[in-house]
């Protein structure tokens, strides 16, 4: 539980926005089973109207994603001062409430792992030498999982849009592909409930993902909501055994805007810890992304220029939360 009492935990509550939310669940969002013969034009459906769908039948064992759950929480119990050795973020390693580099802020504290062992920074380095084996264990474990769901799910999307199955894959596969893991802890406000208002705490601000793909596992807490195409926010029911699978920006991109990169939030309004796990599925640094041209029809014009990804993620880290990243791509 969080000691929202003490001074400096307060003064971190108050910088740090609210927003008024129903907590009614919002139970459209597609479920696709990715054994399942259909699954390819189920994904694609889904990501065009929701950029979001829910996958089940995975292949994933629960054991696996419970282990890196636990060995995470022993992480994030030790004192606050043994895990601050991790960190500053720079980008990656231990970091709490700020999120970025910008002036964002969050009812969150996380760690952010680079998965190519070349670029392991000293913070995310030091993290593996002062904790036990066992995580550095869980960690490769379930990177290794993720990297095989991520691309099965973009071999699936391809086929659904009539594109080679590698088309996507290849970019995550590579051994120099720069995906990322990111261990996210919601903390339980608690005491905090009543000065708030009524209001929610933002737990993690709304934004899209800048990468290809990402499959997001959560313990049983509440909290993640997309942005619908009205505006409205819709919460997602948690469910400790599926993925939830998105399209990032460059997935959009390189659709030409057919697969939506969905806007997402998570809120810290619960009495109980979120612990969630997310897979950022990257292409190498020096990839070059744009519309494929089997993807813009002749009436049909590309809607955006070419960038490399390394271009488009110094300028997302340039930018806040909350920004239309995706300006950068478009055509002047
Ligand atoms: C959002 C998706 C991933 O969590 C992340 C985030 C990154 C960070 O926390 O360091 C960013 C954010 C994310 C987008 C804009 C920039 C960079 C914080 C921020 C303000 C790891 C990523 O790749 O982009």
């Amino acid at each position: 539980m969080v000691v929202v009492s003490h001074q400096a935990a307060l003064n971190d509550l108050f910088m740090i926005k609210t927003c008024k939310s129903s907590s009614t669940m919002f139970t459209g969002v597609p479920e696709v089973d990715l054994s399942d013969p259909e699954a390819k034009t189920l994904i694609v459906k889904a990501c065009q109207e929701f950029g979001m769908f829910k996958l089940v039948n995975h292949g994933v064992p629960l054991e696996l994603m419970n282990n890196l759950e636990t060995e995470a929480l022993r992480f994030f119990m030790q004192p606050q001062c043994c895990k601050d050795k991790s960190g500053p973020p720079d980008p990656y390693g231990y970091g709490s409430k700020r999120i970025g580099t910008n002036g964002d802020m969050g009812w969150v504290e996380y760690l952010l792992l680079n998965i190519n062992p070349d670029v392991l920074s000293p913070n995310s380095l030091l993290l593996f030498q002062h904790n036990p084996q066992t995580f550095r264990c869980g960690v490769e474990d379930y990177i290794r999982a993720m990297k095989r769901v991520c691309c099965e799910v973009l071999e699936a999307m391809a086929d659904g849009l009539g594109l080679g199955r590698n088309v996507f894959s290849r970019m995550v596969r590579e051994e120099r592909s720069d995906s990322c893991l990111r261990v996210n802890r919601y903390p339980p406000l608690m005491c905090g409930v009543e000065i708030l208002n009524g209001q929610n705490l933002i737990g993690f601000g709304e934004h899209t993902d800048p990468q290809i793909i990402s499959v997001l596992r959560s313990n049983n807490t509440s909290g993640l909501q997309i942005c619908l195409t009205d505006g409205t926010w819709a919460s997602i029911p948690p469910d400790h055994s599926s993925f939830f699978v998105n399209v990032g920006d460059l997935l959009q991109v390189m659709t030409n805007g057919r697969l939506k990169s969905v806007k997402h939030r998570v809120l810290a309004d619960s009495t109980v810890s979120r612990l969630s796990m997310i897979y950022f599925g990257g292409p190498p640094l020096s990839e070059k992304i744009a519309p494929l041209a089997s993807l813009v029809s002749k009436e049909e014009e590309s809607l955006y220029k070419e960038l490399t990804w390394r271009e488009y993620k110094n300028a997302a880290y340039k930018s806040r939360l909350a920004d239309n990243r995706l300006t950068f791509f478009e055509k002047s």
